[in-house]
């Protein structure tokens, strides 16, 4: 029998992520759509993850991307969180949407190019510094799209050599995480397609350095969980981007698509230890509302991830450990199918009710108002990032 204490303190301890661009107005290349009381600026995302947090409990941090929040002053854009309740969590580098960087960032041929992405990286060290942010979120969109356009050999030394100067430049407690993604935007070979290459290159940097797993950056059928379960045991796992995938990198709302999957992820994670929050494992958020409303899809993420984080919790890891030792194949796979089976939302809604928040994270926030007050308020809502 399952411990509800100890399984309502890991849930109260599990802090997931806001990712600063999901409150942005977000599209495919055929269209953004504009919504209505979208944020106009950095700030404005701030206030909308710190209504995140209120309804939740559970989404204390915000992450950011620059240069689509660049503002004047970082130290008082992180007192204006501290304010409204939140922090700014992961500042993501943007290398990727300049003309300079067609062929690349920190793999790019050119010596210039290359030396203005690593001084954008640098720079975002800065700003953690400034914001007392731990984590420098690392994806890069270098690759090539036809087979001879560059040497692969070569751009991994280039890749190297910017990768030691930013882990050099890290403070004591700040780290970098790498990201992978096998595909898009360069369609024949990407610099850092998979969590391998990743790892590999972590390890070779140093202790901070660890790798991130977005978890639509994988080929369909890949098995996210494996990747999860080696990397935390190598303690290498440092976050995650969540979100889901039907095709390719959809970037929907996490558990949409396969809730099955988040919970056997959720499994590695509670087994292996990635929910102390010593571990460093960071739950973040990676994901575009491009037709439904921002706030109501970020809560609705929220809520995915702490159910399947409770039935992981609710995993009998002795009835498990037991059947797995006398090789009772069914008995060990009925172990998770049984808390995968469970309805988790009464004990969620009761740990809500003892963190004096209301049961009901996405009727609270309807009835708060903050809608319309946002409809009303703002005009001419800023773009994600991209595609505007
Ligand atoms: C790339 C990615 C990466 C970017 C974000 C906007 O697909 O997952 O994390 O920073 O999308
Ligand atoms: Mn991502
Ligand atoms: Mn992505």
């Amino acid at each position: 029998m399952s411990d509800y204490p100890a399984v309502k303190a890991a849930l109260r301890a599990q802090h997931i992520e806001t990712p600063s661009w999901a409150f942005g107005n977000s599209g495919t290349r055929f269209k953004v759509f504009q919504q209505e009381g979208v944020p106009r600026d950095a700030y404005e995302k701030i206030a909308d993850a710190a209504k995140v947090h209120e309804f939740t409990g559970v989404a204390p941090s915000v992450a950011v991307h620059i240069p689509w929040d660049t503002v004047d002053d970082y130290a008082e854009l992180a007192r204006y969180a501290t304010e409204r309740g939140v922090a700014i969590g992961a500042v993501n580098p943007n290398v990727f949407q300049d003309d300079d960087y067609r062929l690349g960032s920190v793999c790019n041929p050119d010596p210039v190019v290359r030396t203005k992405a690593l001084t954008h990286l640098l720079d975002c060290v800065d700003i953690m510094d400034a914001t007392g942010s731990r984590d420098l979120s690392i994806w890069l969109a270098d690759g090539l799209n036809y087979p001879g356009q560059d040497s692969i050999a070569d751009r991994q030394g280039r890749l190297e050599e910017a990768l030691a100067a930013v882990h050099d430049r890290l403070g004591e407690h700040q780290r970098m995480l790498l990201e992978y993604k096998f595909f898009e935007p360069a369609f024949y070979a990407t610099d850092v397609p998979d969590w391998g290459t990743s790892y590999a290159h972590c390890v070779e940097l140093g202790d901070k350095a660890e790798v991130l797993v977005d978890t639509g950056h994988h080929a369909p059928g890949t098995n996210i969980e494996f990747i999860v379960a080696f990397l935390l045991r190598k303690r290498r796992l440092g976050g995650f981007h969540f979100n889901s995938r039907f095709y390719a990198d959809d970037d929907l709302m996490v558990g949409a698509a396969d809730p099955y999957q988040l919970f056997r992820i959720m499994v590695e994670i509670v087994l292996g230890g990635g929910l102390d929050p010593n571990s460093g494992v960071a739950f973040m958020l990676d994901q575009c509302h491009n037709i439904e409303p921002k706030i109501p899809a970020l809560i609705r993420s929220v809520m995915n991830v702490q159910e399947a984080t409770a039935k992981a919790l609710l995993v009998d890891a002795t009835a498990l450990g037991k059947a797995q030792r006398e090789g009772d194949v069914l008995g060990a796979n009925g172990v998770l199918v049984d808390a995968f089976s469970t309805d988790v939302r009464p004990l969620l809604a009761e740990l809500r009710e003892e963190q004096g928040l209301d049961p009901d994270p996405l009727a609270a926030y309807r009835r708060s108002g903050y809608a319309e007050r946002i409809r009303n308020e703002r005009v001419g809502g800023a773009a994600a990032g991209w595609g505007a």
